[in-house]
């Protein structure tokens, strides 16, 4: 209660009255589901984590209101885009230096990326046990156009140190305790990737001010990897000479194991056994039809979706209606730029009324295939990347 009223700037009255765990009206998030499709599914609302239908997918750059929504704790209050800052820190900076939204837009050059970002944990509702955490189908992912500066900019302008192994994020959402010495998630990424040109620090989604629930008014944006680095309500990056060592960086949280586990097995949660995950593994995804798509005898099925594949690019895309028995080769665009997904079509014909599965597999760049099974099980059930499937009924 201390710590609440530490938040809200004033003693609490009453404050023995209130029930455990309640949220005082002046910390009450806003709605996340204002402005969003009424087709998204609520994983839950304390902290707000919400999902999109694959095909709800379909548009070739994702708009808000079919972006999934992962909060690990609460959005922040009152936010003044006057006063908002962004403090590079860290033991391998020279001297830290704080700069304001209207300093970062004014001092360096704006670039706009199209970005992959995938929850770790997107598809873990199919690894059998159940892993813990939120159980997402496939749609805990978004490829929207992010508009800032390069992170590598305002860092040349600060000043690396050579020892730098490592950059972390710190963010203004509050800890799900309400405790506001606590941070409810601070990831990173090793300083080669913070260095890319597509490492924006954002302000703008799709060409419009940063929406509340996507990290208004700042947001770090690294695509291809899980999307858990890219911090939103930022206000700060430590560049590390070691591993950063922020919330959710530790036991197992976004790791996969060294070694294959038994599904089910109990793995020390132990660096020795764990391994930070990186870029994540290629992808796709049938946007349209929607599951469940009834069509005439004799007619083609035009079938549509995306692919990616973290850092890689994808180099073949194919669908199956018989199983995984025989595949067909089907169009694939180039992405817009780097890290962006990549569109693919193709018309199918079915050879007799009945019930079809059409499967989609995606291959990257460096020969790797998508699984047809769900893959190595893991107790945080991240990198489900087994090929999506529709029903089609044709008659
Ligand atoms: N500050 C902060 N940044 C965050 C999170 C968070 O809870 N707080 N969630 C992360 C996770 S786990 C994911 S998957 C993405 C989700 O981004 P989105 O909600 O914009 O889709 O944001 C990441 N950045
Ligand atoms: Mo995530």
């Amino acid at each position: 209660m201390a710590a609440i009223g530490t938040v809200i700037s004033s003693n609490i009255a009453f404050a023995n009255k209130i029930p455990d765990n309640y949220l005082p009206r002046l910390l009450d998030e806003g709605d996340a589901l204002k402005g969003k499709s009424t087709e998204m599914i609520v994983q839950g609302d304390k902290p707000w984590n919400v999902e999109s239908p694959v095909h709800l997918l379909d548009d070739k750059i994702t708009p808000v209101e079919k972006m999934f929504i992962r909060n690990n704790g609460l959005v922040p209050e009152k936010i003044d885009t006057n006063t908002w800052t962004l403090t590079i820190d860290g033991e391998s900076v020279n001297e830290s230096k704080t700069y304001t939204l209207a300093d970062l837009k004014k001092r360096f050059k704006h670039y706009t990326y199209q970005l992959v970002l995938e929850c770790g944990g997107n598809g873990r509702s199919g690894f059998q046990p159940q892993a813990s955490g939120n159980q997402w189908g496939q749609g805990a992912v978004h490829c929207a156009s992010w508009t800032g500066v390069r992170l590598k900019d305002v860092l040349a302008e600060v000043g690396v140190k050579g020892d730098a192994v490592y950059i972390g994020y710190h963010s203004k959402d509050l800890h799900l305790s309400k405790d506001p010495k606590k941070e409810s998630i601070s990831r990173g990424v090793p300083i080669a990737k913070a260095m890319e040109d597509e490492t924006l620090l954002a302000w703008e989604l799709n060409g419009k001010q940063l929406p509340e629930f996507h990290g208004y008014p700042l947001r770090l944006v690294i695509g291809g990897w899980p999307a858990s680095v890219s911090g939103k309500w930022l206000s700060g990056i430590s560049v590390r000479n070691k591993v950063h060592d922020g919330a959710k960086m530790d036991g197992h949280s976004y790791k996969m194991p060294k070694n294959p586990v038994a599904p089910g097995e109990d793995v020390p949660q132990t660096d020795q056994y764990f391994k930070i995950i990186e870029s994540m593994p290629v992808k796709s995804l049938i946007t349209y039809p929607k599951s469940g798509a009834m069509i005439a005898p004799e007619t083609e099925l035009a079938l549509r979706g995306h692919a990616w594949a973290g850092d890689l690019a994808v180099k073949k895309i194919e669908v199956s209606i018989d199983y995984g028995a025989t595949w067909k080769e089907c169009k694939l665009e180039a992405p817009a730029n780097r890290l962006a997904w990549q569109h693919w079509n193709t018309k199918m014909k079915f050879p007799a009324k009945g019930y079809y599965e059409v499967w989609v597999r995606a291959t990257d760049a460096k020969g790797n295939a998508q699984p047809m099974v769900t893959p190595a099980w893991n107790p945080g059930g991240y990198l489900n990347n087994s090929c999506e499937r529709i029903a089609v009924k044709v008659g």
